[in-house]
């Protein structure tokens, strides 16, 4: 094991924390808070953990939230986007349950002082757990607002240096055929890849989530570790990231590689730039009645005020 002037600790494959135990540590360290807490505090093992499975000690973010009501858990996690697990929103759900998300490690390189390969839990470890509700706008024109739990991108970035040639940070999700059958297709150019103009990635509305609704997030949502980017198309929200890179080029990202005329690098809400097969102008929300699902889309998903003067002076229909 060896410290680093960040206080990030490399560590060996064989040290890795399971995440379950991860979990249970949190529990305790958070101070009896809530039952999984008070179950936890008789005793270290994450047997006494499993009445709770998976509950997280966050706080609440008020500031960054909406006050839209959030979609049910149901619809959260059985109406998905991955690919990796098949192409029908039904099929990540249902096939994504054995996936392995222990031990878990993420390598990271590129133009920063700290890299290397760090295990989720060391990953984890000094940020406090945030819940976020955040309205989530599909490139497919529908929507939903989900009550994520994570914590800032930036606060991880920072830990590791980025140098000054550092213009770009790149996401790739992990490539395992054996474990994702929509890998062993040519559906898409695996491993997935997004990536991120570092402003962006700095800016604090920009979060990696490990939960939502207050539980460790399920597989089909990215498990254990997804990046969620609000003011985005949610194709942007990478799911289960195993490395992440600095670069000085802008990187590339699946979608825009796969179909550069449909989707570009910066993918931020637009109802005025339409995608070439459909209009961006409306969306529908999920789970949402008959006669109030579909309503207008708001530039940057309705977080303008926040984002848009990261893109001040630039053509937002060039750069789509
Ligand atoms: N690795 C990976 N990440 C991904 C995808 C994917 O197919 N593979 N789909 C994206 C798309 S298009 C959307 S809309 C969101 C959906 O996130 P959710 O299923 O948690 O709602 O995940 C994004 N992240
Ligand atoms: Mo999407």
């Amino acid at each position: 094991m060896r410290k680093t002037a960040t206080g990030i600790i490399k560590i060996a494959p064989s040290e890795i924390t399971p995440y379950e135990v991860y979990l249970s540590r949190r529990a305790v360290l958070a101070g009896g808070l809530g039952l999984a807490a008070a179950q936890a505090v008789g005793g270290f093992s994450s047997d006494a953990f499993a009445d709770a499975p998976g509950a997280l000690t966050y706080v609440r973010n008020t500031r960054f939230s909406t006050t839209e009501s959030p979609n049910t858990y149901r619809d959260i996690t059985t109406y998905n986007n991955y690919y990796e697990f098949g192409t029908d929103k039904s099929d990540p759900a249902e096939n994504s349950q054995k996936f392995r998300t222990q031990p878990w490690s993420v390598s990271v390189g590129g133009e920063a002082e700290v890299t290397g390969t760090f295990s989720l839990e060391d990953i984890l470890k000094p940020h406090p757990l945030e819940e976020r509700v955040y309205r989530l706008r599909c490139v497919e024109a529908w929507s939903m607002v989900i009550p994520w739990v994570g914590f800032p991108l930036g606060d991880l970035l920072k830990r590791f240096k980025p140098t000054s040639k550092a213009k770009f940070v790149a996401f790739k999700t992990l490539y395992d055929p054996k474990q994702m059958p929509g890998q062993r297709s040519a559906v898409l150019d695996w491993p997935y890849e997004e990536g991120l103009r570092i402003d962006e990635a700095m800016h604090p509305l920009a979060i990696m989530s490990v939960g939502l609704y207050g539980k460790v997030l399920p597989n089909q949502n990215g498990a254990p570790l997804r990046l969620i980017v609000p003011w985005k198309y949610g194709f942007k929200g990478i799911k289960a990231i195993v490395s992440i890179n600095f670069t000085e080029r802008a990187p590339h990202t699946t979608w825009s590689l796969g179909a550069p005329g449909e989707y570009g690098f910066f993918a931020n809400v637009n109802p005025e730039v339409d995608h070439p097969r459909w209009s961006q102008a409306t969306e529908r929300r999920i789970g949402g009645s008959l006669f109030n699902s579909r309503r207008p889309t708001l530039p940057f998903n309705g977080y303008a005020d926040q984002v848009a003067s990261l893109y001040s002076g630039m053509d937002l229909r060039k750069f789509f």
